[in-house]
């Protein structure tokens, strides 16, 4: 998972082909920036001001929130419809007094032992844990030099065929790797541990139902999907801990992400799950360097396209250009042409309107990240009935989730493409230039760190989908 790994190298690209083309645009037209050549904020937040930071409008506190109140103002008096945004995460806290009110409950299944709906998951109440009962994990690299190791056994390289040579190269490169990282013990770099073990192999596509409806946390510091869920759709108007970002929201659990890397395999189910049961839009907060089978990833965002379902994806935290260094889950497998329209790659900012606007830790890429958003020091739910504030791409995903769900539950007749073009459109349109994240930032305009060159704009967001509903 992007937050809590410590940052790897991702140095290869293969290309695959994918037998698709480009898909088309929805045609939306850009917003009018209202807020050009603002001053920027000099002062520290005060401690309230931080609290929430990530809903302020730049124009009336200069904090380059998403301007949610105002959101609010414009859509009062509206209908709203429900809509489910999944989670595809850790376990979450259901308990939580400020989710418990909007956890998703499945009403077509009860708990009896049987699968009342008949969509394969037995007594699937608040969504699917794919993991059963394992939390720590390797890395995807660790694991695949553990399957390399039964591919090859004692084979040097004058025994490899040609076919073979690649694949072998890169054991070679990565068993490297993996051997010098390991320390002893801990799990990313492990190969001897395989927390699967007894379980459905989770390289075999074959099997597809596994795991249990256990969708909660299993420790307490396996907060992550809590956080997440929370900035989404944490109950509104309360009077308790925080405000979610949509207000007629229910969140669907999926658990797929371990302390450690997610499998293909998992993400593509849990996908799958979601834009089979209801989901509108998909959370999708993880990401890693290696995706050996991600064919099964794009024909699951494939599926979800098909379906209408819109999947927001963080960016990771490594500082680089993901243009150059790929991360998966992605929707363009050579890192141009994009499979679908459904998916926005969202980077993090800081509440400075100034050069260090993007956050120094968040990935970016003039062609792969669409947008960015509120991403530092942002206050939710963690397990506990607790809330802390978390940094990462990982929370400045769902805020853009969050606008996409209230976009959809206020304007349910546009389509995933529509709401991608206007959450992307209606942004705040960043003008100066501004500090590349990473170790040796250099000074180049906004627009070269994101497709939109904009920050995500809650209030132009529900404008514009008022506009384009009609
Ligand atoms: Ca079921
Ligand atoms: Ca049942
Ligand atoms: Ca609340
Ligand atoms: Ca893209």
């Amino acid at each position: 998972m992007t937050l809590i790994k410590s940052p790897y190298s991702l140095c290869f690209s293969i290309l695959l082909f994918i037998g698709c083309s480009a898909s088309k645009k929805a045609v939306v037209p850009d917003a009018i920036n209202e807020v050009l050549n603002l001053p920027a904020k000099t002062s520290r937040l005060t401690a309230n001001e931080l609290k929430a930071w990530g809903h302020a409008d730049l124009a009336t506190d200069t904090i380059p929130g998403i301007s949610l109140a105002k959101a609010y103002e414009f859509l009062k008096g509206k209908k709203s419809t429900t809509v489910i945004a999944a989670v595809a995460d850790t376990g979450i806290d259901t308990d939580h007094e400020d989710l418990a009110p909007v956890m998703w409950s499945n009403p077509k299944d009860i708990v009896d032992g049987k699968d009342n709906d008949g969509n394969g998951f037995v007594d699937d109440i608040n969504g699917w844990n794919f993991l059963g009962a394992t939390y720590n994990e390797n890395l995807e690299m660790t694991r695949m030099v553990r399957n390399f190791k039964q591919q090859f056994g004692d084979k040097t390289a004058a025994d490899i065929t040609p076919e073979e040579m690649k694949d072998f190269e890169l054991y070679q490169k990565l068993a490297k790797e993996v051997g010098e990282k390991f320390s002893g013990s801990g799990y990313y770099f492990n190969v001897d541990f395989n927390a699967r073990e007894g379980q459905p192999d989770p390289y075999d596509y074959a099997v597809k139902i596994y795991g249990d409806n256990n969708i909660k946390n299993t420790v307490g510091s396996e907060a992550h999907a809590s956080h997440v869920a929370g900035i989404i759709g944490a109950a509104r108007g309360n009077e308790k801990g925080i405000d979610g970002i949509a207000d007629n929201v229910k969140i669907m659990s999926l658990r797929i992400v371990p302390q450690g890397d997610e499998y293909d395999k998992d993400v593509a189910l849990g996908i799958r799950y979601a834009a089979d049961n209801g989901a509108t839009v998909i959370n999708a907060s993880f990401g890693k360097g290696y995706s050996p089978n991600r064919e099964w990833v794009y024909d699951a965002i494939k599926y979800a396209a098909e379906k209408d379902v819109v999947i927001v994806m963080s960016s990771g935290n490594n500082g680089q250009n993901i243009d150059e260094s790929p991360t998966f889950p992605n929707d363009a497998p050579d890192a141009m042409k994009e499979i679908a329209d459904n998916v926005i790659m969202v980077g993090a900012n800081t509440y400075n309107y100034n050069e260090s606007l993007p956050a120094a830790f968040s990935n970016y890429g003039k062609r792969n990240v669409d947008i960015f958003a509120p991403g530092v020091s942002i206050l939710s739910t963690v397990p506990g009935g607790k809330y802390r504030p978390m940094g990462g791409t990982s929370m400045a995903a769902p805020a853009v989730a969050g606008v996409v769900a209230l976009v959809r539950s206020y304007y349910p007749k546009l389509t995933a493409a529509q709401v991608k073009q206007i959450i992307m459109k209606s942004g705040t349109k960043i003008d100066f230039e501004v500090m590349t994240p990473g170790s040796e930032p250099t000074m180049v305009p906004f627009t070269d760190l994101c497709v939109s060159g904009r920050v995500l704009n809650a209030y132009e967001a529900v404008k514009m989908a008022e506009k384009i509903s009609k």
